[in-house]
């Protein structure tokens, strides 16, 4: 008998080995996004597609003056499909009035949840059956505000970035100047009450966003351009998701477009860097570098890791041909 079962259980062990092939992606070349402008990438890996969710910077902005969101779809990482818009906060809530900024979307028990923060004081969450939507507002309330008791924020409430840990308990990390958690109850729209401030993050101003690595907890942000500095997006790491966190230091340099936001995913067996820059309007309004802050350009570059798990800085790359061949608005 046992001399059937191990000769099985070794054939089985070697072919499982054997089984895993590596999937590895080219980059095509950026911006990734060139038919509009795009910010605040929030990239997903939800089965064998990569989604990723920014804030739409329109045509005609003014400002942050952000109305809609798109999702683009990708199997490649060279061809990112607009699927068009998945939800309009103005229209689609009651209580949401505007600037719709950073959002992000994870999927529990086969429901996608899409967070987003508006009027600068306000995150509210959306739910749908399918990653690309539609969205709907469930609870017809933002599901925290800059008012809800504990919430420390002394500028912008903004920038939602959600961790499902392996235990199954979710969290969402937001806010400008300070940081703060809360424990998303199982049902991902409503939370313990309890707010956490996170400490050990230097300069800590916005875009945070929140990942896991062998083991360890990963909370990047954009650090303060009130410290004599343009922003960069550095990183700080834990052994618990509450801290106590360590910093670590720069993944990013200072961008084109004065904002930094990004978010770092693993997709096939590489890890990414999403990040935005002012490139593709500086290509396409060379005498007026002011267009480059309201019109960003969504970018993707490899991120690697050290053998002790800190986290290599990237350099970004450009692709004058991405830059010539663009689609993108050119008027004003
Ligand atoms: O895009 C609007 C705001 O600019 C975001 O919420 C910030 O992170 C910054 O990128």
């Amino acid at each position: 008998m046992k001399s059937f079962f191990l000769p099985c259980i070794a054939f089985l062990l070697i072919f499982s080995d054997c089984s895993h092939q590596p999937r590895h992606y080219e980059l095509g070349g950026n911006p990734i996004i060139t038919h509009m402008y795009s910010a605040d990438p929030s990239a997903r890996v939800f089965g064998d597609s990569l989604y990723l969710y920014p804030s739409h910077d329109r045509d005609m902005a003014q400002g942050f003056d952000m109305d809609d969101y798109h999702v683009y779809v990708t199997g490649d990482m060279v061809n990112f499909e607009d699927r068009g818009v998945i939800f309009k906060p103005f229209e689609q809530t009651s209580w949401a009035k505007a600037m719709a900024w950073a959002p992000d979307c994870v999927e529990r028990n086969g429901k996608y949840y899409f967070y987003f923060p508006t009027d600068k004081k306000n995150i509210g969450v959306a739910v749908s059956d399918s990653p690309t939507g539609p969205f709907m507002d469930p609870l017809g309330h933002p599901l925290l505000t800059i008012d809800s008791p504990g919430v420390i924020c002394d500028r912008d409430f903004i920038d939602p970035t959600i961790l499902v840990d392996d235990d199954g308990q979710a969290y969402m990390f937001v806010g400008q100047n300070t940081c703060c958690c809360i424990k998303l109850n199982e049902d991902m729209v409503s939370y313990d009450g309890e707010v956490h401030i996170i400490e050990g993050l230097v300069e800590f101003f916005e875009a945070s966003w929140i990942h896991k690595y062998n083991g360890k907890y990963y909370l990047s942000y954009s650090n303060s351009p009130f410290t004599g500095h343009q922003p960069e997006i550095v990183y700080a790491m834990a052994d618990n998701p509450l801290g106590p966190y360590e910093y670590k230091g720069r993944i990013l340099g200072p961008v084109s477009s004065g904002t930094n936001h990004h978010s770092i995913v693993r997709f096939g067996d590489d890890w990414f860097l999403f990040y935005h820059t002012g490139d593709l309007a500086g290509y396409n309004w060379p005498d007026n570098p002011s267009m480059r802050s309201y019109h960003r350009s969504v970018c993707v570059d490899r991120l690697y890791y050290n053998p002790d798990g800190t986290i290599q800085p990237v350099e970004p790359t450009l692709s004058q041909q991405k830059l010539e061949n663009n689609t993108a608005y050119k008027g004003l």
